[in-house]
Formats: structure tokens, C-alpha cells, sequence
């Protein structure tokens, strides 16, 4: 156990893999702390600021150990993680077992008993942290697979705390789940949680059917009932965007000029394909190029209308599954552009980069019709920020059944992305739809992500977390 300091405890704590800032070098050589774009902590930043909220976890240095700081006004715990931690933890269990078991096997997971190992040491070094900074009764709000033992863990030291564990990624289901060799340890792990929170409602089914059938608690809908009396409660909360603040980007002139000169430097096409994504194998990036490819070739598009950008921000790139794939995507690119491009006029733009929010809210607004086909995502916010920028009331959306947003976004044009005809005839739908039609979808995908932003996701969680009943009957403050 760790020895808790008498000074900055915290009455909300956000347990993640990475804090929410990266170490950047200035001209001058002098490091200093900048803050990561992310709507997680946009979401909670004013609720940790009333709440003296503290962030735990690792700072992207491997083999440093830091003291607690503050940036601007939160206080951030640093977790080390030594090189080998890296290897075998994060880029290991987290990112070579779990993240594709979890995406219905769309590459073999491995498993690795040392991998196991290290998982086990990391996570209970995080709760050790989180126990550490936790003012009697605190919230602690552990995020995202590679922390699943956490509330577990956390619980045995801090059975005054209330805990919440929220699964950004999806829960597959039991079929997949039962491979895991440390199956029943993860289910244990997430149960020291008193909310536990998915993405879609059948990720948290799954979830209690596994619990009732592996572990065998009794459940009933939402609940899981332990021995010791505790009630657990799974339920589903689709994740968000900072919806507003994307828009007001979008709408500001400077957006609109970059977004004119890129498709200027584009030669002006009449549509404008984009497809934006982290490089990943769950993504399915191969399947909309040559579906995309395919209508060029066919003569069904014309190359002189029609022009695709993919912009894929560079991911793991120590993990072999993603070097197989960058390379893989490089080849089709050269394939397709070689194939039916002309001089000066490749049809595929491809970019291995990551970008601004400003660059970001000007290619959804350049692009005509945005192309997410992920064969499985637990949501897609990439999907919502498109939305989130056509305050024009025009675009299209093209979206994978398969991500957790067709879910809300039911007026996309839905497509299996594994079928490449259906996908296909989907983006010539999307290219041929009249503007009227366009509105009226456009509209209705507005008011969904509008009305369901990321701090609607943020307090209604987190108001479901308040009504969980502590386990000693200590009080908690509110949050
Ligand atoms: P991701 O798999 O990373 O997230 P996604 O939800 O699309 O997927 O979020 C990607 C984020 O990165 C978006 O905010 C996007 O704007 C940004 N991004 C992508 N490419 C970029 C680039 N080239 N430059 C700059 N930014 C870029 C995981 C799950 C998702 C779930 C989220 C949140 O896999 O299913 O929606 O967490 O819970």
C-alpha cells in the first residue's frame, strides 16, 4: 500500500493509460507541458476544477519517475513505465491481445503469459497511485482496457472510495471473450467497479451474461449482485464530442479559407471523398480504397470529378500487426493511383500524418462525403466531428454498420464495410444525392450529436456513478 500524502488529495480522480498532456521541447531546448487535445478532459475539466480533481497516468516517457505537478489549476500524478513495461503492458496485452480480441478478432490476438505478468504489475501500480491520491469518499473514474483490474484493485485498499469504469473500446462477446486465458481475472477486475459503462447496450449485455455464466453472480438486467452484498451496475453510455466547441471552429473564416485552398490544391474536384482515421487494422481503411478504386475503374466515377483523401495519424507503430498494415495500405494506394490515376491527378491523397484541430475542422469542412468504415469500433468520434462541423446542413456520411455511432446516427449511409458491392453503391448514392436529401440527413445527425455532446456523457455518467451506493455507508461528496 501506498503512503498517502496529507497534502492535494483529490475528490474526483480520472485514472487513464496517458495523462492529458505531452512533454514538448521548446526553440530554447527547455521542456514544458502541453495539454493533448482530447474531449475527455475538455468534458471534465470543469468538474474536476469544483471537485479538487486530480489525473493519474503515465507521462510518455519511458523509464522516468515524476512528482505529482499541476497544470493549469489540475493535478497530474505521473505513473512510470519503465521500457520493458511498454513492451509487454501496453503494446503487449493491451494493444496485441486485448484491443484485437475485443474488436471481434479482426487479427489473432496473442497470448503471452509474461504479457499477462506485466499487465497485472502496471495496473496495480495505477490503482496504487489512485489509492494514494484519493480523498476519503472520492469518485475514481478508471477509463479503458488497459486498466481493467483497477477498480479491483483499487477497492481491496479503498473500500471507501466510489469507483466507475468506462470501456471506450467494444466488449465482445462471450463466444470471443471465453479464449482469454485470464478471463475470469478481468471480469473480477472491472466487478471492484460500482458503474461499470460501455459503449453500446449489447457490449454491457455481454458483459452481465459473461459474469452470470463465467463467475457465476446472480444478475438481473443492469444489475450484478456479489456475495459481499455489493450491487454492480452496468449500463451503456455512448461516448461524445465537444460538439459546440468543433462547431465554433468550424464557422470561423480562417476555416473556411483553409478548407477552400485544400480543395483548390486538390484542382477543385466536385467531390471531395476524406476518410480520416488513426492507422489501425480495426479501421477498414483497404476496403473503402478499393471500393472507391473499383468505381473509378468501372467508369462509374469519373477521375475528373471525384478526388479521396485518406489521412492516417501514424498508431503503434511498434506493434508488427501495424507495420504489416501501414505497409499494406501504402502498396494499395500505389496500386490504385497507378492504375487509374493520370499525371498530376492521383485519385488517392494519402497522408500518413496527424494534424490540428484547426487542419481537421477544415478538411470536414472541405470534404463532401465522409468515409468511415471501421469493420468495428466501439464508437467513432471521427464520425460525429464531421457532423459536428456541417453546420451548412450538407455533406454525406458514409458509416460502418460496425461502429458504435450508427447506433445514433441511423441517418448515415449505413454499409457493411465487408461488402465491397454494398460499399460501393453507397458512395454513389452519397455522390448522387440530391441537396435536399443531403439536408435532410444532415439535420436530423446534427440534433442527435448536438443534443448528446461530451458533457451530456461526462455528467450523466457521472450522476449514475453518485446514486451507486458506497460500500462502507461512508458519504461521498457530490459531484
Ligand atoms: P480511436 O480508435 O482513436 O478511439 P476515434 O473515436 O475515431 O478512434 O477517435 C480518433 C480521434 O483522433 C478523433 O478525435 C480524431 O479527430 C483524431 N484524429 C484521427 N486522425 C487524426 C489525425 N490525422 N490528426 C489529428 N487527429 C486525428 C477509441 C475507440 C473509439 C472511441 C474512442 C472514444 O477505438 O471507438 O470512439 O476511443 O471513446
Amino acid at each position: 500500500m501506498n503512503d498517502r500524502p496529507t497534502t492535494s488529495t483529490a475528490g474526483l480522480v480520472v485514472v487513464a493509460n496517458r495523462l492529458p498532456v505531452d512533454q514538448v521541447r521548446g526553440d530554447d531546448g527547455s521542456a514544458f507541458w502541453q495539454r493533448s487535445p482530447g474531449g475527455l478532459v475538455t468534458a471534465l475539466e470543469p468538474v474536476m476544477h469544483s471537485n479538487h480533481g486530480a489525473w493519474v497516468g503515465w507521462h510518455g516517457a519511458a523509464d522516468q519517475s515524476l512528482d505529482p505537478f499541476v497544470d493549469a489549476g489540475l493535478t497530474l500524478v505521473p505513473v512510470p513505465l519503465s521500457t520493458a513495461d511498454i513492451e509487454s503492458y501496453y503494446e503487449g496485452f493491451a494493444n496485441a491481445t486485448l484491443w484485437p480480441l475485443y474488436h471481434d478478432v479482426v487479427a489473432p490476438p496473442a497470448f503471452h503469459r509474461h504479457w499477462w505478468d506485466s499487465y497485472v504489475t502496471v495496473n496495480q501500480r495505477f490503482a496504487d497511485a489512485a489509492a494514494g491520491v484519493a480523498e476519503p469518499g472520492a469518485v475514481v473514474w478508471v477509463q479503458d482496457y488497459q486498466l481493467q483490474l483497477v477498480p479491483a484493485m483499487l477497492r481491496a485498499q479503498r473500500p471507501d472510495l466510489r469507483i466507475g469504469f468506462f470501456l471506450h473500446i467494444p466488449f465482445p462477446p462471450t463466444e470471443l471473450f471465453q479464449q482469454l486465458p485470464w478471463r475470469r481475472q478481468i471480469l473480477e477486475g472491472l466487478l471492484g467497479a460500482d458503474l461499470i459503462g460501455f459503449q453500446l447496450p449489447g457490449a454491457a449485455a455481454n458483459f452481465v451474461r459473461l459474469v452470470r455464466q463465467r463467475v457465476g453472480h446472480k444478475t438481473h438486467r443492469d444489475a450484478v449482485y456479489l456475495p459481499d452484498g455489493r450491487t454492480v451496475t452496468v449500463r451503456s453510455f455512448p461516448i461524445s464530442i465537444d460538439a459546440s466547441g468543433l462547431e465554433e471552429l468550424a464557422r470561423r473564416p480562417q476555416t473556411e479559407a483553409r478548407a477552400r485552398q485544400i480543395r483548390s490544391d486538390l484542382g477543385n474536384p466536385r467531390h471531395l471523398l476524406l476518410g480520416v482515421d488513426r492507422l489501425d487494422y480495426t479501421k477498414g481503411m483497404p476496403q473503402r480504397l478499393r471500393a472507391f478504386g473499383e468505381l473509378l475503374s468501372d467508369g462509374r466515377v469519373d477521375l475528373d470529378e471525384a478526388a479521396f483523401v485518406q489521412v492516417a495519424t501514424p498508431s503503434r507503430e511498434r506493434v508488427e500487426q501495424y507495420r504489416v498494415l501501414r505497409d499494406d495500405i501504402e502498396r494499395l494506394v500505389g496500386r490504385i493511383n497507378g492504375a487509374v490515376g493520370r499525371i498530376g491527378q492521383p485519385p488517392i491523397t494519402y497522408l500518413h500524418t496527424s494534424y490540428s484541430r484547426d487542419e481537421m475542422a477544415a478538411l470536414y469542412r472541405a470534404a463532401d462525403v465522409m468515409v468511415v468504415t471501421p469493420l468495428r469500433d466501439g464508437m467513432n468520434l471521427v464520425a460525429k466531428e464531421y457532423v459536428a462541423c456541417r453546420y451548412t446542413d450538407d455533406g454525406a456520411l458514409v458509416l460502418s454498420e460496425f461502429a458504435g455511432a450508427a447506433d445514433e446516427l441511423r441517418q448515415a449511409y449505413l454499409v457493411n464495410p465487408y461488402d465491397i458491392n454494398g460499399l460501393k453503391a453507397a458512395l454513389l448514392a452519397a455522390l448522387q444525392a440530391s441537396p435536399r436529401e443531403l439536408s435532410r440527413r444532415m439535420r436530423a445527425m446534427r440534433r442527435q450529436v448536438a443534443e448528446h455532446d461530451i458533457g451530456h456523457w461526462a455528467s450523466l455518467f457521472l450522476g449514475e456513478l453518485h446514486k451507486a451506493r458506497p460500500a462502507h455507508g461512508k458519504t461521498t461528496r457530490p459531484v
